[in-house]
Order: C-alpha cells, then structure tokens, then sequence
C-alpha cells in the first residue's frame, strides 16, 4: 500500500527539552504514573469524523484540506482505502483507539439493505487493520443527524418512520462496533431536542428516547455485546435544546426511565462550556453518579458561543479533568477521545500530526501533575478537615439518620450557636494549584 505519511516516521517520547515538533515532550506511553503507564490511563483515541472526513467546511465556504489520498467520489473503494490511510496514521501516532459514526466510515447507498452492505465492506477492512495494527475500537455510534430524513430527529422525530429507520440504523451500529470488538456505543443527542415548542410535544418525544434507548439495551444483551452504552450530553446545536442537555438532565432522564444501570455519560469538554458549566463540573456530576464513562476531549473558545471543537492544549484544563478523573478510580472501558478538528487554516495533512500530539501531550502533563497534587495531598487534606465536622459528635449522627429535626433543635437550643466558619481559602488553594503548574 502506499504510505501518505512517508515524511513522518513514528511519534517518539523525546522528553521535555526536545524541539521536535513531530516528537512527544511529555507523552510516555510506557511511563508508570500511579502505578499504570500512561497508555493505560488515557487510552487516546482519534475521530474518524474530523480527523478522516472532516473537510474544513464552514457555513461561509467550502472545504480547505489537502487530502491526497481521497479521490472526492463516495465510492466504497475509497472509503476503503481511507481506512488504510487512517490506520497508517494512528499507527504512527501512537494511537491505541479510534471512534467512529457508521456514516463515517462509510456511503449511504440507495436503500438501507444497500448502506448496510456498504457498510460491511468497509468493516471488513477496519477489521484487518485493526488487526495488523493492534489498534482497538473506543467506541462506535450511528449518525442520526445528516441526511434529511432527521430533520426532525430519530428517536424523538414526529414520524414513527423515521423512529424505525433510525432503530435499524443502530442496530445495525451496534452490530459492527460488536464485530469490531469496540469497548463502548455512545448516544449523542444530534438532532433530539426542539427548535421551537409550538410545534413539540416535548413528554411524548422524550418517551419515545427513552423506549428507543430500552429497545438498544434489549438488543444489546440479544447479541451479547459487552461494551459500555454512553449518552453524551450537549446542551444544544444542531438544536435550540437538547434533550440530553447536560450530565445532571441526562442522570435524571437515565433514572426517570430505568435506565441508569446501562448507562454511563461520555462528557465532552466543549459541551460543558456551551451548557454554562465546567469540564471539572460535569465530569464531578457523572462521577458522583457512578456514571463517569468517557470523555471527548477538545475545548472551545471563549469567545465564540458554539462547539469548535478544538484541540486541547490548556494545561490548567488537563490537570482539572485528569484530577477528577483520578478521583474517581480512572478509565474503565472509556478513554480521551480526540473530538476534535484542526482548523479550517491548517489545511495540510501534516497539521493532524502536530494537533494530537499537541493534546496528547497536553494531557499527558495533566496527568502528571494532577498525580503530582494527589501525592502532595494538601488539596485532598484540605477537603477532608473542611468537612471534619462530620465525622464525629453531632455531623456523624445526622448522616447515620440517628437524629431528626426535634433532636436537632433540642440540640441547638442547648448550645445557642452554631460553631465559627472557616474559611474557604479559594486563593491560597488556587495557588497551591499553581505550584504544580
Ligand atoms: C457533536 C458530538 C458528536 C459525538 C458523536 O457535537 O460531539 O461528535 O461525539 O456523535
Ligand atoms: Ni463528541
Ligand atoms: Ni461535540
């Protein structure tokens, strides 16, 4: 096969002092950190969307990327050959994962029987490099959201048609991410939500999410694929509301419907900024959910109220994500997925390699200093004494439930006053932050 990467030989660990651009500085797959290497933490993996189709589009003009190997057909030969480019270059980056949507990966055909035999051939040939390569399946997912017969939404479309092509459609999903050995299947909301509520009957449209999600689960256990189900929460775009707008709405949807033990979220960094939140907010509200899966890791911009998409690269922001994620154990079946685009400026292919080396090291020194912070242990020793009042006299009583409000105000009578405050201390814990940085 030809190489379209001839001029880049594997990403190396070249240390922090090295000015390869084309050479990780931080990144050591092998290095133990907390007693797992590196690899085994953040599970990196690319986006076959962005990183392989992704054509620089913007709503003002038309695609900007060089990429030699496409031909610009959508014939299955050339979805093929994609994937070897795609496999070449994760190879070579050092990338033990990869995601994908089903449309991704492959041309729609005239009818649903002729999409799913497209599909099949293109699985068949991701299922060979993976192969080769060692490379495995994070997660696979269905687009509902392109063609136009999602216009109003799948599960949550007013046409009971679309709900069922749309049924079909992750079935078949489902199929090949088990095929393929994929460690996850995520649900992302495309277009489940509303653009306007005159036109909504919002109660019925999120029934109907809920009994597509329990029909997924059914199936899942029918073929017995063993992944983990996402849902990943986004507050809006393509829609003016998401149904799935955030990890708390998502928790209560999840619960509301009896759905919670099958489900974990995959949160996305750039959908917790447009949901008016944290990274380090959403990723706490799913882990004190026991429902932290995954994350899409890319960032926003401040300044600009929609889901860009970008590479990570913000340190501060690593070492928050990695804290929690720490917090709560680590990866199981979930990973750092690269959801994320170079811009419509860096055209050329090489611009791949400098963007996930980039986040992979970005994340890779978040990481490190996160465990740098836990070892030193003063922000996790602040936390415990700040709530030390609950772990004796009367704290411990109220959360064991031996005491109610008669008891309690018995109590307060007796001593008048509740005990001083201390103080928060958010500016010398901010800098104790930034000793590690
Ligand atoms: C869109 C989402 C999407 C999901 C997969 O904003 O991030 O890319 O990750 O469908
Ligand atoms: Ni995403
Ligand atoms: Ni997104």
């Amino acid at each position: 096969m030809r190489s379209y990467f001839k001029n880049v030989s594997r990403i190396r660990y070249e240390g922090p002092k090295s000015k390869n651009p084309l050479a990780f500085r931080h990144y050591n797959p092998d290095a133990r950190v907390e007693g797992k290497t590196m690899k085994d933490h953040l599970r990196f993996s690319v986006v076959y969307w962005h990183t392989f189709r992704g054509t620089g589009i913007d709503p003002f003009g038309v695609g900007t990327a060089i990429r030699p190997w496409d031909d610009g057909t959508q014939s299955v030969r050339n979805a093929q050959n994609r994937v070897r480019v795609a496999f070449e270059f994760m190879e070579k980056l050092g990338a033990p994962f990869y995601a994908f949507h089903d449309r991704d990966i492959a041309p729609e055909g005239a009818n649903l029987r002729e999409t799913n035999r497209n599909l099949d051939a293109v699985v068949k040939v991701l299922k060979e490099e993976q192969q080769r390569t060692g490379i495995k399946l994070l997660w696979g997912t269905a687009n509902l959201f392109g063609n136009p017969r999602f216009v109003h939404g799948a599960a949550t479309s007013c046409n009971a048609d679309v709900f069922a092509y749309a049924a079909a459609q992750v079935k078949k999903a489902i199929e090949i991410t088990h095929e393929l050995g994929g460690a996850g299947y995520t649900f992302w909301g495309g277009r489940e939500g509303y653009s306007t509520l005159l036109n909504t009957d919002l109660k019925r449209e999120q029934e109907h999410l809920a009994k597509f999600l329990h029909m997924a689960v059914d199936y899942k256990k029918k073929i017995g694929f063993k992944g983990q189900f996402y849902i990943e929460p986004k507050p809006k775009e393509p829609t003016k509301h998401q149904y799935d707008s955030d990890a708390a709405a998502c928790l209560n949807f999840l619960r509301e419907y009896d759905l919670l033990k099958h489900f974990k979220l995959n949160i996305e960094t750039n959908h917790a900024t447009l949901a008016g939140h944290t990274m380090q907010h959403e990723l706490e509200v799913a882990g004190a959910a026991g429902a932290l899966g995954s994350i899409d890791a890319n960032t926003g911009d401040e300044l600009l109220g929609w889901d860009t998409d970008q590479f990570p690269t913000s340190v501060y922001l690593t070492t928050q994500t990695m804290l929690t994620i720490l917090k709560y154990g680590g990866f199981t079946t979930g990973g750092v997925n690269f959801d994320a685009k170079v811009r419509r400026e860096s055209f050329e292919p090489i611009d791949l390699f400098y963007a996930h080396i980039g986040g992979m090291d970005a994340f890779a020194r978040g990481l490190k200093i996160a465990a740098a912070i836990r070892k030193d242990g003063r922000l996790a020793d602040f936390v415990t004494k700040r709530y030390s009042s609950w772990d004796s006299g009367i704290g411990r009583k109220i959360e064991q439930g031996q005491v109610g409000f008669v008891e309690l105000e018995k109590y307060m009578l007796e001593k008048g006053e509740a005990a001083p405050n201390t103080s928060g201390r958010q500016e010398f814990l901010e800098n104790l932050i930034n000793e590690f940085i």
